[in-house]
């Protein structure tokens, strides 16, 4: 089998207006679907960031997937490596000050992963397995997902004629949260919960996950994550006001910048005799971070991503080197399809140290901006139930792709820009500024 053809396509997926400490999420998110397409008829598919500049990076890859084939992954990873080594950029490890999907020190890894998902894709179908059953099969028959929750701003996302339903109004406080939380959970099935912080002044944010706990007590499991958006004082401050409502099962994810950061503040809690655990994507994104991490007690949880860690056998080399280093391991995520949605849970069911629901940003997005036949991919009690069918289990609807492309073409924007978004329609004067509290 050999690829004889690669399609790129970029697409804009309604998104909500949505806060982090990155700023605000504009009215379509961005991403790109991979299409490989090869010599015995088979068409592998991936998504991943969207944009130009993960586009380019895809584009510039053709000489290195066209002609080639699939099965020969390895050698396909050593040109990526060797040209990340040139641009001087594999050593790398900041994420702290970029928005995901346009560092440039992750962006051999994140092209690579499509490439891999699309490869391994088209050999599930040649072989009519699915494509978790290809990396050693599954370790869990469901993956689990948590509900991601997010202060908002009023609005569905989309704009003018094409602005989606606003399903869960302003959120904005701990109320309309909990309210949030409600509509996840009852649609969903989630049994653990994500808040997005480092938004709202700490006292709200405080506020908002006694609010969740009180709400649906120790059972289901609570994370916050302010993306550094707190400084070491901070983060300590918090740890101790929440030392409960984080305990049994729950995290602090990414509280401050920076490994030694979280370190620190990991000392200053345990000295309190407070052993919340700490989670991050963003001070730790490579497995030398890991290492640096286990050393310096800094995460105790690993965010993965197949996405920008490098597709899904490095995700399961991470689940090994989690466990070898006594490490937890959940999953991060951005706004995504139904393509990735697949990946996501492939991931995690071939992954077989998996402590915690991963994250998904799926509820955000629409039916009508969904990528893949046969509508959205169905939770079942907060998990993907694995699929039998080959691959990724999941073909693309055309018509749905070109409606995608359409929108995509039209937009101004070519790289998601969330500081830009807060200053056009929340604070003229807004900057990320870390760490904000
Ligand atoms: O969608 O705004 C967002 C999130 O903040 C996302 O960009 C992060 O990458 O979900 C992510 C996280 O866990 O840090
Ligand atoms: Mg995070």
């Amino acid at each position: 089998m050999i690829i004889k053809e690669m399609r790129l396509h970029q697409i804009a997926v309604a998104d909500a207006p949505i806060r982090s400490s990155y700023g605000l999420h504009a009215p379509y998110a961005l991403r790109t679907i991979v299409e490989l397409i090869s010599t015995d008829g088979f068409t592998g598919i991936a998504e991943t960031y969207g944009g130009d500049r993960p586009f380019a990076a895809l584009e510039a890859a053709r000489p290195y997937v066209v002609g080639k084939d699939p099965f020969q992954l390895a050698r396909l990873w050593q040109h990526f490596e060797a040209q990340a080594s040139q641009d001087n950029v594999a050593g790398g490890t900041t994420q702290t000050y970029m928005v995901p999907g346009e560092n440039p020190l992750d962006q051999h890894t994140r092209t690579y992963a499509a490439l891999e998902v699309a490869s391994l894709d088209l050999i599930g179908q040649a072989l009519n397995r699915p494509l978790c059953d290809l990396v050693g099969g599954r370790a869990r028959d469901a993956a689990p997902f948590s509900a991601y929750l997010f202060y908002k701003h009023a609005g569905g996302g989309g704009r003018g004629d094409d602005a989606r339903e606003d399903k869960y109004g302003e959120c904005l406080d701990a109320k309309s949260i909990v309210r949030q939380a409600h509509m996840f959970i009852d649609e969903y099935g989630f049994r653990e919960i994500k808040l997005k912080g480092g938004v709202l002044d700490p006292e709200v944010e405080i506020e908002t996950i006694r609010a969740l706990r009180a709400e649906f007590g120790p059972k289901v499991p609570l994370r916050i994550d302010p993306n550094c958006a707190w400084s070491v004082d901070t983060s300590v401050d918090i740890g101790v006001a929440l030392k409960d409502e984080l305990s049994d099962g729950g995290y602090l994810e990414d509280p401050c910048a920076e490994l030694a950061g979280m370190a620190e503040a990991r000392r200053r809690l345990l000295a309190k005799d407070i052993h919340t655990e700490f989670a991050s994507n963003v001070a730790c994104t490579t497995f030398a971070d890991v290492v640096q991490a286990r050393d310096l007690e800094a995460v105790q949880i690993v965010l993965s991503d197949p996405h920008y860690w490098g597709g899904i056998r490095r995700q399961q080399r991470l689940s090994n080197t989690c466990e070898t280093l006594g490490r937890g391991l959940s999953m991060h995520s951005n706004n995504h399809v139904g393509v990735s949605m697949m990946i996501m849970a492939h991931a995690a069911a071939s992954s077989p140290h998996l402590t915690h629901a991963c994250d998904t940003h799926y509820p955000w997005q629409t039916e009508q901006d969904e990528v893949i036949e046969g509508g959205r991919v169905k939770f079942t009690n907060g998990t993907v139930p694995m699929t039998d069918k080959p691959g990724l289990g999941v073909r693309l609807d055309y018509d749905q792709l070109a409606r995608l492309c359409e929108r995509y073409a039209k937009l101004p924007y070519r790289r998601r820009d969330d500081e830009a978004e807060m200053r056009e329609h929340v604070d003229p004067n807004w900057r990320r500024v870390l760490p904000r509290w």
